[in-house]
């Protein structure tokens, strides 16, 4: 009898513990763990997303399972801008039934899990697409570029050597003149002849940012631009697009204007230089990450016929790298922290139109 009463007591401070401790209920590690990989997935919004996606699902779900009304579920979701705490608080005021509670444990436990082991991959294959200018029409003469990813060896084009679609991500890198390696193919490299005056087609891969300035610039090199170093050249800019309309954060930019443009830009080489060999440096500094920049640029060889007798001098011209501090206004800048501000100082020099 007295065994019986303990026994039945102790029965339902389990029930009790179930109901108002979800924590203690299955596994420990079917909470822990995935509890441990929501904090990890709450930080990034993307996380976020798929956590708020998957627990809707679940709602769904068990007010099907438990015939209870699926409009609390939606109502929950319904309100935009409140927290996922704030979403999780409301939802065990509403289901407060054990059974739902615990098989939503269970799976959320399960989704959590996966989606920890998933999230990571996502994101790697997501960071691929960062690019470059993969061909161009110069005078109306369409040229490949460089392939990237692959070997030098057996590749003849205009464009010097790049190796990868990534970003340079400090203004002082070796590599920043004509991306990484920007080494001449040699007795493969070749130059595309052009008159002066003429216009320029870069054509990107599908570009995936629209937040930062497009810059186009030149160089003349001394000699043949096939035995040149890129580093030591002076560059001088004929082109560039920043914030064109609106604000920092939502406004549109150059590179905005790009990808509207089918993923290309287009500028026109001043007419008044004089003829010879010319690097033309496409350059795409993205700012879509705080504080941090990203430098795109690669580079081609021109043989300029025509022209006139007027080059750039003095503060028009710059070295790569040389031209950029991370300091500059429009270098190192947090675009989200300025959602009312409608100016952007383009690095660099002045844009010198012949
Ligand atoms: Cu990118």
């Amino acid at each position: 009898m007295f065994r019986g009463a303990l026994k039945e007591d102790s029965h339902k401070r389990r029930l009790y513990n179930q109901r108002f401790s979800p924590l203690r209920m299955g596994r420990p590690s079917l909470v822990w763990l995935p509890l441990s990989c929501s904090i990890v997935l709450l930080a990034n919004p993307l996380g976020h997303k798929v956590i708020l996606a998957i627990f809707t699902s679940i709602i769904t779900a068990n007010a099907r399972l438990y015939h209870l009304p699926t409009s609390p579920a939606s109502h929950v979701f319904a309100s935009p801008g409140s927290s996922l705490i704030g979403h999780l608080r409301r939802y065990w005021t509403s289901y407060s039934d054990v059974k739902v509670v615990r098989l939503s444990m269970r799976l959320l436990s399960i989704a959590f899990t996966c989606v920890a082991i998933v999230l990571p991959r996502v994101a790697q294959v997501t960071a691929v697409p960062h690019g470059g200018v993969l061909s161009y029409n110069i005078a109306g003469t369409n040229y490949k570029g460089f392939t990237p990813y692959n070997t030098p060896v057996g590749q003849t084009t205009i464009q010097r050597e790049w190796d990868s679609y990534d970003p340079i991500t400090t203004p002082a890198s070796g590599n920043l003149a004509c991306n990484a390696n920007g080494a001449s193919l040699g007795s493969a490299q070749l130059s595309a002849t052009v008159a002066a005056g003429s216009r320029v087609t870069a054509y990107y891969n599908q570009w995936p940012h629209t937040i930062g300035p497009v810059m186009v610039y030149m160089a003349k090199c001394p000699g043949s631009c096939t035995s040149a170093n890129p580093s030591s050249l002076s560059w001088f800019k004929i082109d560039q697009a920043g914030l064109i309309s609106g604000t920092l954060t939502t406004g549109l930019w150059g590179q905005g204007q790009l990808v509207a443009n089918n993923n290309s830009w287009t500028s026109t080489i001043p007419a008044s230089l004089p003829a010879g060999e010319y690097f033309i440096r496409h350059e795409l500094l993205a700012l879509h990450t705080s504080n941090q920049p990203q430098f795109y640029p690669e580079c081609a060889q021109l043989k300029l016929t025509g022209g006139g007798s007027s080059s750039p001098s003095g503060s028009y011209l710059v070295q790569f790298p040389g031209a950029y501090k991370a300091s500059d206004p429009g270098v190192t800048i947090d675009i989200y922290s300025q959602p009312t501000v409608t100016t952007y100082t383009i690095p660099g020099p002045p844009v010198w139109r012949g």
